[in-house]
């Protein structure tokens, strides 16, 4: 990849006011809408993903994004990657299952014209972002769960498959010792990937897939596939997308607010900020809860923050991805 590539193509500010006073009202309307439009910062392609295995998610994207290729097809190829390595316990294949031993997935995608696909509880399927996008793409319908996804799934010729592991067997038999339900900040019991990318042509799209909360009960469905909760994209403004504990993202709508805040006037950072700070205020016991958002305007400008330290995204373009620290609110010992 090529060193990170900024274009700015920025109008004079005194040269287009000259202008503006020798014009006609409409033509002056015409002329304001050019220099801003050509006053936008570009900065792609790019693509953006929670995690440290948003790096490999992210090449992945990039295979396609600097072919020219479509942000939606990125997102998918780039998080697939994650749902079919066995050694990522919070992903697809491999994922940690639910007290009772199942590997239930969650995955949601977004495109540019506000199209989106998802799909809840869905097991032995390997890949339920692919799933996901069959449901926008072949059906009336925004989300399938459960039986119902599955067979759906089945039907598209997606192949059913065991998801469970020696090692995320392993781990659930020791869990099942003490059987107690924590969230652990940090650690490999939530990491979602949510992936979001700017395209050569301009436009957004967004991937988030999980294996959930370890050792949830059988049945619940977290934010990751809830659009507007895990995942949101406008292309009029930016997308975003969030990780960590699902319940905290859907109380406050998380990402279709990290949005709406980015088309007021936030950056990435700020808006991100905004929402955390919202969750922190609306918790009267934040303790070991952990939730990051990651989001993306139609700049190409990113922006991260988590309720605690430790949360990274991965940045790929031109040259570079690498891993950013995320800025958090509080430290946790
Ligand atoms: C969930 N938000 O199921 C997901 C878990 C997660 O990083 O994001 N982990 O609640």
């Amino acid at each position: 990849m090529k060193k990170n590539r900024r274009e700015f193509i920025k109008v004079s500010a005194i040269g287009g006011a000259a202008l503006l006073l020798n014009s006609s009202c409409t033509e002056s309307e015409e002329l304001k809408d050019e220099l801003a439009a050509e006053e936008i910062i570009q900065n792609k392609p790019i693509v953006v993903s929670t995690w440290e295995h948003g790096l490999a998610a992210n090449e992945a994207a990039w295979e396609i994004l600097s072919k020219k290729g479509k942000a939606l097809d990125a997102v998918e190829a780039g998080v697939r990657v994650s749902e079919s390595d066995p050694e990522n316990l919070t992903v697809g294949i491999g994922g940690l299952p639910d007290r009772d031993g199942k590997v239930t997935l969650d995955a949601c995608i977004m495109d540019h014209t506000s199209q989106c696909g998802a799909v809840a509880c869905l097991e032995e399927i390997e890949n339920p972002i692919s799933v996901a996008r069959k449901v926008m793409e072949d059906t009336p319908h925004v989300m399938l769960v459960g039986k119902g996804a599955q067979e759906f799934a089945v039907s598209k010729g997606f192949e059913k498959k065991n998801l469970l592991t020696t090692e995320s067997t392993k781990q659930w038999k020791e869990w099942l010792e003490k059987s107690e339900y924590e969230p652990i900040i940090n650690i490999e019991n939530h990491d979602t990937i949510g992936m979001l990318a700017l395209d050569e042509d301009g436009n957004l799209a967004g991937a988030c897939t999980t294996s959930g909360m370890a050792y949830k009960l059988h049945g619940r469905v977290g934010d990751s596939p809830i659009i507007g909760a895990g995942l949101f994209v406008d292309n009029e403004v930016g997308a975003a997308c969030a990780t960590g504990v699902g319940e905290a993202v859907i109380r406050v709508a998380g990402s279709a607010m990290v949005v709406e805040l980015m088309r007021n006037g936030k950056s990435p950072s700020e808006a991100c900020k905004e929402v955390v700070n919202r969750i922190i205020s609306k918790h009267e016991n934040v303790d070991g809860l952990q939730v990051g958002f990651l989001a993306l305007n139609k700049n190409g400008e990113h922006g991260s923050h988590s309720v605690y330290q430790g949360f990274n995204v991965a940045v790929a373009a031109s040259e570079t991805n690498e891993l950013v620290d995320a800025s958090f609110d509080k430290e946790w010992d």
